[in-house]
């Protein structure tokens, strides 16, 4: 009874999420139930997301490669032998990701593959007894972010390609039908269960990002019990929606939202190039600007960026990936004022670029994209301006108010004069101090 009670209500819960909205991960927890937990991931806004993994031996995708069937699956663990760390720095590793201003790291602890980066007792398919690393790859590097105060996250793939028990395989080929076979399916579950025991246990994340939980329903993976077993360990643990939509915030992969995304929490994982993992022939970088630019639109939108590095088996991070989180990192030092601990901006119309806004809004920061000079606009600012600085810059900036109307209750367009000579190499931010917190009116005009 009270098993098909719940299996009710799980149909009722997915079909109302999806009526909703169809973003199928959308999470089914309440916004208000972890409003206090979620609030360094709020004002975290920039993570580091690493894709460590035997793939990067051979420089192919991390997984999929064997489970589209581009190279056979035996072929795939060939690479176990040559995957060494012989040069792993984790302090360095930490060093970069601090100076980049990223306030959390997300490593892959297992991907798609079943290779685990600690010695984990479920399954001899780990880098301490199947690679010549032969040694944790986790807890050194843990150690050394927790030493910087960089929150720690542990990517966590839900479904095991490898493991004899899991049913899922090749893309045209599974072991058996979960439903034909529960034994089978229990012991997976029991080994899945005590890796993630594992995990939590030897490193006590902040953060657990689940990855892979298509393949199964939330009553099949056992997603309340998941984590209510994780929060046990850590009631603070913030995961991530792909647990079937029972995590506490969205991650939308490599697709940049257009418009605000309505939900309260969100965080975009995005590659450096075209690939998570290491491939020597992707050379399709995409440049400073571009990830800048882009990790102030996820902010300006509500959200996190979690950027992706993909280190080579000898565990040295590739050069190019070095240069982005540098020049990141030299931007925050500068800018990073008006990006960690604000709010998400303004609504779009009133100006043309991204905004955010200190938490009592009464601070305003506009974000000039390419090499905006000149006038640039701003409408319907519905409070009076204190004073305009550019942020790492002396400057402080002229501005005039234009075409208000004394008996209207429209604002006057506020033109900022930029001169050239302020601009940052990348994006310039303006500092607008407001004599209260912010008012705006967004109508469309008339009498
Ligand atoms: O770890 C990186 C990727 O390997 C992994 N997530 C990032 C962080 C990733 N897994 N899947 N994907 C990215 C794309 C998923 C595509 C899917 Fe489907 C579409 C899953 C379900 C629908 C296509 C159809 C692939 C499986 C079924």
């Amino acid at each position: 009874m009270r098993k098909s009670f719940h299996k009710y209500w799980g149909v009722l819960i997915i079909l109302f999420a999806f009526i909703a909205n169809p973003v199928a991960s959308q999470t089914k927890i309440p916004s208000d139930s972890i409003q206090k937990k979620m609030q360094w991931f709020a004002d975290a806004k920039l993570g580091i997301f690493i894709h460590w993994g035997i793939y990067a031996v051979n420089g192919i995708s991390e997984s999929w490669s064997f489970h589209n069937k581009d190279i056979s699956y035996p072929n795939y663990m060939e690479q176990l032998k040559g995957f060494t760390a012989k040069n792993y720095n984790p302090n360095e590793w930490a060093e970069l990701i601090k100076e980049s201003g990223a306030k959390y790291a997300v490593i892959t602890t297992k991907h798609h593959d079943g290779v685990a980066l600690w010695p984990t007792a479920g399954s001899k398919l780990n880098v301490v007894q199947s690679t010549p690393a032969k040694r944790d790859l986790l807890d050194p590097f843990f150690k050394a972010l927790k030493a910087k105060d960089v929150k720690i996250g542990t990517y966590f793939s839900l479904l095991d390609w490898s493991y004899p028990d899991y049913p899922g395989f090749l893309k045209d080929s599974t072991r058996y039908k979960t439903n034909d076979d529960p034994q089978k399916w229990a012991r997976f579950q029991k080994f899945l269960n005590l890796q993630l025991s594992e995990v939590m246990q030897n490193y006590h994340p902040d953060l657990m990002w689940f990855d892979g939980d298509w393949e199964h329903s939330a009553e099949e993976w056992d997603a309340i019990g998941i984590r209510k077993k994780l929060l046990s360990y850590n009631p603070n643990l913030i995961i991530n929606g792909r647990l079937t939509g029972y995590g506490d915030y969205e991650t939308p992969e490599q697709n940049f939202p257009v418009s605000r995304p309505k939900f309260k929490w969100w965080e975009l994982c995005m590659t450096t190039n075209d690939n998570w993992g290491y491939q020597q022939k992707d050379k399709n970088w995409k440049t400073a600007y571009e990830v800048i630019s882009i990790f102030v639109d996820a902010v300006s939108n509500g959200g996190n960026l979690l950027l992706d590095i993909g280190p080579k088996e000898d565990g040295t991070i590739p050069a190019e990936q070095i240069h982005i989180l540098s020049e990141l990192g030299k931007w925050n030092k500068k800018n990073g004022e008006a990006i960690f601990g604000c709010l998400g901006g303004i609504p779009q119309g009133h100006f043309y670029g991204p905004t955010t806004l200190s938490k009592d809004s009464t601070v305003l920061y506009l974000f000039l994209h390419g090499k905006t000079s000149g006038q640039v606009m701003l409408k319907g600012l519905d409070t009076k301006i204190e004073s305009i600085e550019v942020l790492g810059n002396v400057s402080s900036l002229q501005h005039k108010i234009v075409g208000k109307i004394s008996w209207s209750k429209v604002p006057g367009l506020v033109y900022i004069d930029v001169p050239e000579k302020v601009l940052d190499p990348y994006i310039t931010v303006l500092k607008l101090k407001l004599k209260q917190p912010i008012r705006l009116y967004s109508g469309a005009g008339g009498l």
